[in-house]
């Protein structure tokens, strides 16, 4: 199985670094393909915990390549920091390979990330502040910095300055203002510690599958947070399904032989934006302490509900799912009874689906379905046939009503709490 997309299936968090860790211990490339270092990927080896943010998770395998494709958009400052502690804890991040053509996150799309929340007021997105939403609308502008563009002063001041110039009664309307030459000054000092990792990613990545070699495509956020398939606007502003493989790294559709949806056995969402199963009572609250549910780059309380089916369902037909991996599955351990979303009532009328426009979506309320719990500690199964009978029916009552296979469980954070399945 040579080109593996690893993907979140809900609303992020399902713990895609984890599984992408454990693919990446047998993968010559982890090539991330969306969104920056609003993402953390929690990956724990040995015992010993490491958040990452920008690099792949495959950064942790000693044999194996960490990319950044053309679809990340990167903070440089961010960046080096990121490399400098990770060497500081004995691993080689400096043989990371990043794309010519991704996209800077310039200083002031963290001011203008900011700027856009307040003014929003009510109907923020709740964004992680990292000026993810201004990188991508420059490049979708043509008026983004790219990492090459890091090399060539003159360019860059150019660059730079139109950039800037079309935001300048912005920025100054809200006291901000922007000193181009000290932009120039602060991204143009990265360029000599880049030079050597900057690489044509599309064809170093082809020519890896082309070899015969595995290669990880690794998803930052998830399908519902989506530009174009998630709960807009209450999403993330790249393309996190299965097509943001292809169009963030150079490589074609037809070389993807897997694409594995990672999904929680409940759901967690951070931000902003419709939820219909989420709980606001001492189920949420005991879901998100027993699962640890905070946000990994801003330790923003997450949002906790049961499991919803008809969003198992879209993204595994959004993404063209090949395998699930169910993840916390111990978490659930406790519960007499667990409730499973199977469809929505919407406007009194019940809905299979999850509906055409968000406007239903935000009225939609939860169809739930029964399913008894277990007493259990399951984080040291490593059969399926180890688990409670009612946990082994839980899972397959998901996968059933998903559509989708489950390959694998998640029963714990460490790298071999996990249940292979098929
Ligand atoms: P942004 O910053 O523009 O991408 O925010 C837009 C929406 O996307 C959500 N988003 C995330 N949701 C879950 N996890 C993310 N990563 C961190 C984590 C989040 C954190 O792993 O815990 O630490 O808060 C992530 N990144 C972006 C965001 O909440 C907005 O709803
Ligand atoms: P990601 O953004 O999808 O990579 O997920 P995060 O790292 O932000 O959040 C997932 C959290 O759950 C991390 O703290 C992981 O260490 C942890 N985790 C992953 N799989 C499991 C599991 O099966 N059980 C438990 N208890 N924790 C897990
Ligand atoms: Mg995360």
């Amino acid at each position: 199985m040579p080109a593996i997309v690893i993907l979140g299936a809900q609303w992020g968090d399902e713990g895609k670094g984890k599984a992408t860790d454990q693919l990446g211990t047998a993968a010559r490339c982890v090539v991330k393909f969306n969104g920056g270092n609003n993402a953390g990927h929690t990956v724990v080896v040995d015992g010993e915990k490491f958040a990452l943010h920008l690099l792949p998770s495959g950064i942790l395998s000693p044999g194996c390549v960490p990319v950044i494709g053309n679809g990340v958009v990167v903070d440089l400052g961010v960046l080096f920091q990121e490399i400098a502690e990770l060497e500081s804890r004995g691993i080689d991040a400096a043989r990371l390979r990043i794309s010519a053509n991704a996209h800077v996150i310039t200083p002031f799309c963290k001011v203008l990330d900011a700027l856009s929340e307040r003014s929003l007021g009510p109907r923020k997105i709740g964004t992680t502040g990292r000026g993810i939403g201004p990188a991508y609308s420059d490049k979708a502008s043509r008026l983004g910095i790219r990492i090459q563009d890091v090399f060539d002063r003159e360019l860059l001041r150019e660059r730079v300055s139109a950039a800037v110039e079309q935001k300048r009664a912005l920025l100054e309307s809200a006291g901000e203002e922007v000193d181009v030459e000290a932009v120039v000054a602060e991204l143009s000092g990265y360029a000599e510690r880049l030079r050597p990792m900057v690489a044509d990613v599309g064809r170093e990545v082809n020519a890896a599958l082309d070899a015969g070699e595995t290669v990880v495509f690794e998803g930052g956020q998830s399908t519902m947070l989506d530009i174009d398939h998630g709960t807009y606007p209450f999403v993330t502003s790249s393309n996190a399904t299965a097509g943001g493989a292809c169009t963030g790294t150079g490589v074609g559709p037809a070389r993807i032989d897997r694409v594995v949806g990672i999904a929680k056995a409940y759901v967690t969402r951070v931000g902003e934006g419709p939820f219909p199963t989420e709980l606001l009572d001492e189920a949420g609250e005991r879901l998100r302490c027993n699962g640890g549910e905070f946000g990994t780059t801003t330790g923003r309380p997450r949002r906790c509900g049961w499991f919803d089916v008809p969003v198992a369902r879209y993204a595994t037909r959004v993404n063209g799912l090949t395998d699930l991996v169910l993840t916390k599955l111990d978490v659930l351990g406790g519960f007499a009874e667990i409730p499973v979303c199977v469809a929505y009532e919407i406007d009194g009328v019940r809905v299979d689906e999850v509906p055409v426009t968000q406007a239903e979506f935000a009225r939609a309320k939860p169809v739930y379905e029964l399913f008894p719990g277990w007493d259990e500690d399951v984080s040291s199964c490593r059969g399926f046939r180890d688990l409670p009978v009612e946990a082994q029916d839980y899972v397959s009552t998901l996968e059933g009503l998903s559509g989708c296979p489950i390959s694998l469980i998640g029963v714990g954070p460490g790298r071999d709490q996990t249940i292979v399945r098929r």
